[in-house]
């Protein structure tokens, strides 16, 4: 390379005798303000440059050119180039120097005399890869969606980071499974239909179906019974009561297999009856295996269950819950909590894989406002931007 300094009244000046004399493939060094410049004696600019072609031999009769030491390097040269590296070291971290000549090849990254970092480019991949492990989706979910992100990310687009969540959005969308609402929008049979929550302790069951029951009676005007599986004989059953007073709506405590089916009876006014569960934390299946036998009996009712995880459950934590409910054959997802975490990525697994369909999503504690339909386009937006209320979402 050959390197040397021009003088010029201010940068304009000096850019332009750097191009007449070294031509457009003039690479930029550095520039500094001057208290005198050239004949004038006037305050100026005086900047380094250099051609990247190395040593053209017209260029050693350049005037000013610096002279050349007996090794053949020249001296000058080298004080330049050591300069340039040592300042790019200090001010651009470890290893920068290497991109010298890219950084510094435009005349326009110079401002106010002073060189300016070019940025990195923007990687989408790259991008969708941060976004992924920031919202909480499980490490071997965020290379298989990155692999797809990768396949569909060849256009040609000026890749901004609202365009790589919409992209990572439709990719997640379509590959989670909603159910839709869990009840006809008319009465299709003679018989009940007997719904079973179940899940851990604590994620929401109880006020699910407080919420979904105050939205059968009070939206659609249709009869909803309540009963309440008391396997573990301790207050959870008085909150249902509660809520089953106040909407007016009959409630059965059972707590012997043997009495669920007149229990039920006693509900014949019902069009749909909504069963709760209040189980021990460790139960699981297991402990609901006597009256699931006696609620999939058929016959006098049709039977189906929901299992009831929350958002703010572990991925694993989810898939653990999901085994422990498998024996029960839940045909449906509710999700409630999700207004409680900002890392929704954890439900990714279980929404996409689980083959049981997500029909409710539980927004919040308010009965009976905080829930609405399970929606994709939804629940793949709030996993990767995060939540957030809207009241937009469909509630029946
Ligand atoms: N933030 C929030 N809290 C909820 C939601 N659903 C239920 N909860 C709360 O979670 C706690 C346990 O709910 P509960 O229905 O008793 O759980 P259960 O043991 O499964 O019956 C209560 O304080 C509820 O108000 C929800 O969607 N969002
Ligand atoms: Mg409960």
């Amino acid at each position: 390379m050959m390197i040397k300094s021009f003088e010029g009244g201010d940068m304009n000046d000096a850019l332009r005798k750097v191009k007449k004399e070294l031509g457009p493939d003039a690479v930029i060094l550095s520039s500094r303000k001057t208290e005198r410049s050239g004949s004038s004696g006037t305050p100026g600019v005086v900047v380094t440059a250099g051609l990247p072609q190395m040593d053209p031999p017209w260029a050693r009769d350049l005037p000013g050119a610096p002279e050349e030491a007996p090794d053949g390097v020249r001296l000058s040269e080298m004080d330049a180039l050591r300069e340039v590296i040592a300042r790019m070291e200090r001010e651009w971290g470890p290893g920068s120097s290497r991109e010298i000549q890219g950084l510094l090849a435009r005349a326009g990254h110079l401002s106010g005399g002073l060189l300016s970092p070019a940025l990195p480019p923007f990687d989408p991949v790259e991008e969708a890869r941060k976004i992924l492990a920031a919202s909480g989706f499980p490490e071997e979910e965020q290379e298989d969606l990155v692999e797809a992100f990768r396949l569909l990310s060849y256009q040609p687009v000026d890749w901004s980071s609202p365009q790589v969540q919409s992209l990572l959005q439709f990719l997640v969308a379509q590959k989670l499974d909603v159910a839709g609402s869990l009840f006809s929008g008319e009465r299709t049979s003679d018989r009940p239909q007997v719904i079973l929550f179940v899940g851990p302790t604590g994620v929401g069951k109880t006020t699910t179906i407080a919420k979904i029951a105050a939205m059968l009676v009070a939206r659609q005007r249709r009869p909803v019974g309540l009963v309440n599986l008391d396997t573990y004989r301790i207050g959870a059953v008085e909150q249902l009561r509660i809520y089953g007073d106040l909407m007016g709506v009959p409630v059965e405590v059972v707590s012997s297999p043997s009495r669920l089916s007149g229990a039920i009876g006693h509900l014949r006014e019902s069009e749909i009856i909504l069963v709760d569960s209040a189980g021990r934390s460790e139960g699981g299946a297991d402990e609901l295996a006597p009256f699931l036998s006696v609620l999939g009996s058929g016959g006098a009712w049709e039977f189906k269950s929901v299992l009831v995880v929350s958002a703010t459950q572990k991925s694993d934590d989810l898939n653990r819950t999901l085994h422990r409910f498998a024996k029960i054959r839940p045909e449906a997802l509710v999700v409630t909590k999700v207004d409680e975490t900002g890392s929704l990525g954890s439900l990714y697994p279980l929404l996409a894989h689980s083959r049981i369909p997500a029909a409710y999503v539980g927004t919040g504690q308010k009965v009976p406002e905080d829930i609405e339909l399970a929606h994709g386009g939804r629940l793949a937006q709030w996993m990767i931007e995060g939540w957030s209320r809207d009241g937009s979402g469909v509630r029946t």
